[in-house]
Formats: structure tokens, C-alpha cells, sequence
């Protein structure tokens, strides 16, 4: 996968040497380019922002700069491939950047993101870019323009939502990870429980047992210790994942389980019934 990003502050991308992400840079997995937008600017300051038209608090990232960067950027995000290339900019008002989505973005051939800082960039760059696509009409080629939120909060940029992003998506690149079975069986993919708890050994740290069933050695048990585990924890920390269950996928144990934690089952999804909390 190659993956193109364009900051102010280029150092944010160091963090993505380390670890497995550094491997898979160094073994050519992913090819990551971080650009200055700063390296576009003519003037003295390199300034890449100016005052809000209509007033108001804090600046706007000027168009002209990104314009400038994204036009010679984006070509080198496309020529290792023939598909369309997605251009990605981080926004608190978007929709959320899920699983999902990041595992249909692990398949794609490239990405390129943009990082706005102050008060974001002028609204126009993603609009052009998403009508007009690549600059090179010779390449008949447009672009997949997105914006996505990593979360209902605010940073002051979009270097860490990008870094998220890529991190999500590219652990999901086949061949990443060393151990590719942990990333069927965790919370969000297939279906959507959170993880029950996990433990290592000594069997019993600081008075503090492992549950005796994970040492039992009877694999059946432990699946379904396991299982009901998730059951518990989503119904209590996120309910709202609990709702979204299908019911005729659910086997037997699954069904006794949720009862018991105060659902109804007997419909397509899961309903609290009225006798629990
Ligand atoms: C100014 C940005 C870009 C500022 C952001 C994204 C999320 N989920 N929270 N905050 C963000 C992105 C903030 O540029």
C-alpha cells in the first residue's frame, strides 16, 4: 500500500516507524511519504493560512498552498496503481472513520490524507478536489474524496486522527500482522462484541485467581466461558451494540446467556426486557 500525507508538522509521522509499522515500511508493505505543505509556500514566512472571510476567531488554511501541493502530491499517489485514489481529510464533522471502514480502506492500492490545523482548511480544497479530481487530465482518473471523524471530541489537528487511521487500516493489510488469527477473533470485525478478558500466567497473582474454568483444559468450556464473557461486557459497557445483534444468529447458550442479562430475544434484534435495570 502507498500512503501519501501532507502536514505542517511532519514529525508527527516519526511514531510510524516503530514497531510493526516500521517493518512494514522497512519489508516494503507500506510505502509512507509524509510531505511539508510548507515546502509549497513562495513567500518568507512559508505561511499557509489567512483570517476567516466573515469574520470570526482563529485562521483558515489557505487553498492556493494545498491546491499547489495536492497537484503534485496526488499523481504519486496513483501511479503505483490503476484505481481510483482516495484522498482522505480528517474532520471532527464527518461521519465516524469505524472498522468498517478501515477495512475497506485496507484494501485499497493508495491513500493520500491531508492534515488541517487552526481553524481547518477552506472548504473549497475537498469540494474542488471531489468535482474536478486529478489535476492531470490525461489520467481520466478521478478522485475519492472523504472526510471522517476518528471520535466526538476535538484535537487540534488532524496529524493524530491520521495516524490512528493509518495504524487501523494498515494492521489490516494481509501479511502485517504476525499473528493474523487475533484480528478475526477482536471486538468490531465479524461481529460486533467487545473482547472478553484475557489473562497470562502466574494462574494466580496476588491472591488474585484466573478463572478455574481457562485452566480446565476442556476447550468447548473455555469457548463458552469466553463467549458469555463478551455477552456480559457488552451488555453492561455498550448496550447499543447488544441492540444492533441478529437474533437467528444467535445459538441457544447465546440466547440463555442474553435472557439472563435482561434482554428479549424472541424478535429479529435484542430488546431490553422490562424486569432488569
Ligand atoms: C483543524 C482538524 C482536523 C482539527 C479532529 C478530528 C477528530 N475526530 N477530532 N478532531 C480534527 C481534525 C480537528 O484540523
Amino acid at each position: 500500500m502507498h500512503i501519501d500525507v501532507v502536514s505542517v508538522f511532519p514529525e508527527y509521522f516519526h511514531i510510524l516507524e516503530l514497531s510493526l509499522l516500521g517493518k512494514a515500511q522497512q519489508s516494503g508493505l507500506l510505502q509512507l511519504r509524509v510531505h511539508n505543505l510548507r515546502d509549497w509556500t513562495h513567500d518568507v514566512h512559508h505561511s499557509v493560512d489567512d483570517t476567516p472571510v466573515g469574520g470570526g476567531a482563529g485562521m483558515v488554511m489557505k487553498p492556493e498552498t494545498w491546491a499547489e501541493c495536492l497537484d503534485e502530491v496526488l499523481p504519486q499517489t496513483a501511479a503505483t496503481s490503476h484505481a481510483k485514489p482516495i484522498l482522505i481529510f480528517p474532520n471532527p464533522s464527518a461521519p465516524l472513520f469505524t472498522q468498517e471502514v478501515a477495512q475497506e480502506l485496507s484494501q485499497a492500492p493508495s491513500i493520500a490524507f491531508g492534515c488541517g490545523r487552526y481553524e481547518g482548511i477552506d472548504a473549497r480544497v475537498a469540494d474542488y478536489y471531489r468535482t474536478i479530481g486529478m489535476p492531470d487530465v490525461n489520467t481520466r482518473c478521478t478522485l475519492d474524496v472523504r472526510e471522517y471523524s476518528i471520535g466526538d471530541y476535538v484535537l487540534n489537528g488532524g496529524e493524530v486522527a491520521v495516524c490512528v487511521m493509518i495504524e487501523a487500516i494498515t494492521r489490516l493489510i494481509p501479511g502485517f500482522m504476525g499473528n493474523p488469527e487475533s484480528i478475526v477473533k477482536e471486538s468490531y470485525t465479524g461481529e460486533p462484541l467487545l473482547e472478553y478478558p484475557q489473562y497470562t500466567r502466574p494462574t494466580t497473582w496476588r491472591g488474585i485467581s484466573v478463572p478455574p474454568i481457562l485452566t480446565s483444559g476442556d476447550h468447548a468450556k473455555v469457548d463458552r466461558f469466553r463467549r458469555d464473557k463478551s455477552l456480559e461486557k457488552t451488555s453492561v459497557l455498550r448496550p447499543d451494540l447488544i441492540q444492533c445483534l441478529d437474533c437467528h444468529a444467535l445459538d441457544k447458550a447465546d440466547r440463555k446467556t442474553l435472557i439472563a442479562l435482561g434482554w428479549n430475544v424472541s424478535g429479529a434484534h435484542p430488546v431490553r426486557s422490562h424486569n432488569t435495570h
